[in-house]
């Protein structure tokens, strides 16, 4: 479970588990249109999932490096996932030991165990261990893997999450 420095400044290995940082994400994507690809692949079905989505912006560590709104994606997670992204819209990031989700009842990040843009909590968390879900959890969060999806059949779990980021104007 990364701290809020982790999560600003970047952490892991580039040949696995890698987060770039928020900083750099916040940088990289005020230079210009950035789009971003998110691709995850289903732990049970091996199912392979990815969209577009255009506009992918994060504001400045001040704001909290709010995710702004970016319009619906391109892609096959149209049916599971994708939709789900508007819950983070406007969000600023969170994590265990900075809370800036908007319920003052629970810790969204020590919840889900790891850094997001969690509103209350969230249905999309590509960082996420459900290990470390204790309360408020859905069904799926009893297996281990990353939680990602919508609700009811929507679920899936992970075992393959990616973001990429590309300047496209
Ligand atoms: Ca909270």
């Amino acid at each position: 479970m990364g701290t809020w420095s982790d999560y600003r400044n970047g952490f892991g290995d580039l040949e696995s588990d890698h987060w770039l940082g928020l900083e750099a994400f916040h940088h990289l994507t005020n230079q210009g249109n950035y789009s971003l690809m998110t691709e995850v692949r289903d732990n049970l079905t091996s199912t392979y999932f990815s969209d577009i989505h255009v506009d992918f912006r994060v504001g400045p560590e001040k704001e909290g490096y709010i995710l702004y709104e970016f319009p619906l994606g391109d892609g096959n997670l149209t049916s599971s996932a994708e939709d789900q992204w508007y819950i983070n819209y406007d969000m600023m990031f969170s994590a265990y030991d900075k809370d800036q989700d908007t319920t003052s009842t629970s810790n969204c990040a020590a919840t889900f165990g790891g850094g997001w843009w969690y509103r209350a909590c969230t249905l999309v968390s590509l960082t996420g261990q459900t290990t470390h879900c204790t309360s408020g959890c859905y069904a799926y969060f009893k297996h281990n893997g990353v939680p990602f999806g919508g609700n009811g059949s929507d679920d899936i779990l992970l075992n393959f999450a990616v973001m990429k980021i590309k300047k496209i104007g």
